[in-house]
């Protein structure tokens, strides 16, 4: 019997690193695995171990990044310095896009991306991420519950279509807002199942144009936190970084944090629950795409 490869979904690494505390990163980590196996797909945790850039981590690997205290969160301006300096890193969704199609993997599952922070532009400077100038660029399709309502979600939007990112909707018409269902913002198209998806993927192929596609997933009724019970906690959070100076890489690490804590842990278990999720909907959008 010839083995045939199953169909792959990346995983990134800075969620281990930077977004949960441990143990629950470890265990999320195990988990994001073995939901996407169950699903009959191969997970790919992305990470860079002594500036090797590497997708598919060991157990062992993933370990190390999950407990080690000088992992740096790589973004895409960093991956020279990891690399010539022969560091440990952990990718965001920029870098594990841009890695994960270096090993010629179509398909990503992440929590939130990054976006245009609150306040951008003021007080709180230009603080965009570098996923979304990744999603303009590079093809993995990005499976998500939205970005992060940390964010601010409309600026966030209208960035990605200025850049020409397809944003879908997983079974919803609205753009999903991580620990809730529902932004009150639209998406641009509604798929209601993996095949739908992985055909608006081979049109976007066929047309030649670049970049990436979103696939925003709400998390679960039973996991979300409504809008108007985690918004106290989240424009606390901001108030607090930006009273303390925060900038750059330093900003979300410190909000996921610090809502974690005035959430009593609530939020941390609304990420996990959509993490998973956002896996199982990966492997099946993969798998789809494969029998394609
Ligand atoms: N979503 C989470 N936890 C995280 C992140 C997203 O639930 O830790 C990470 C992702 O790796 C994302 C990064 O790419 O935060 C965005 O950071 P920045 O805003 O500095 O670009
Ligand atoms: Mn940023």
């Amino acid at each position: 019997m010839t083995a045939r490869a199953l169909p792959q979904v990346a995983l990134e690494s800075t969620v281990i690193s930077h977004g949960l505390p441990y143990p629950h990163n470890l265990a999320l980590a195990r988990d994001m695995e073995a939901v996407v196996r169950s699903h009959g797909a191969q997970p790919r945790t992305v990470g860079i171990i002594a500036g090797e850039l590497i997708a598919g981590l060991d157990d062992s690997q993933i370990a190390h990044l999950a407990t080690a205290q000088n992992v740096r969160k790589v973004s895409r301006r960093d991956l020279p310095i990891v690399v010539a300096q022969k560091l440990d890193g952990a990718t965001t969704v920029a870098t594990t896009m841009w890695i994960a199609h270096q090993a010629g993997i179509e398909v990503f599952a992440t929590g939130g991306i990054g976006g245009v922070h609150r306040g951008h532009g003021g007080a709180a400077g230009n603080d965009i991420s570098a996923d979304l100038e990744e999603l303009a660029q590079t093809p993995v399709i990005v499976v998500c519950a939205g970005a992060k309502a940390i964010l601010d979600l409309p600026a966030t939007l209208e960035y990605l279509e200025t850049r020409g990112v397809t944003v879908a909707g997983y079974a919803t018409d609205e753009f999903p807002a991580f620990y809730s269902r529902s932004s009150g913002l639209p998406v641009d198209v509604r798929c209601d199942s993996p095949a739908e998806v992985a055909a608006i993927w081979r049109a976007k192929q066929t047309l030649g144009l670049p970049g990436g596609l979103l696939v925003t997933v709400p998390i679960a009724p039973q996991d979300e936190i409504p809008a108007q019970e985690i918004e106290p906690a989240i424009a606390q959070a901001v108030a607090e970084a930006e009273q303390r100076g925060l900038r750059s890489a330093e900003v979300t690490p410190f909000l996921l944090a610090r809502i974690a804590e005035l959430t009593g842990d609530r939020s941390l278990r609304a990420n996990i629950a959509l993490l998973k999720n956002n896996a199982r909907v990966a492997a099946e959008i993969a798998t789809a795409l494969a029998n394609g």
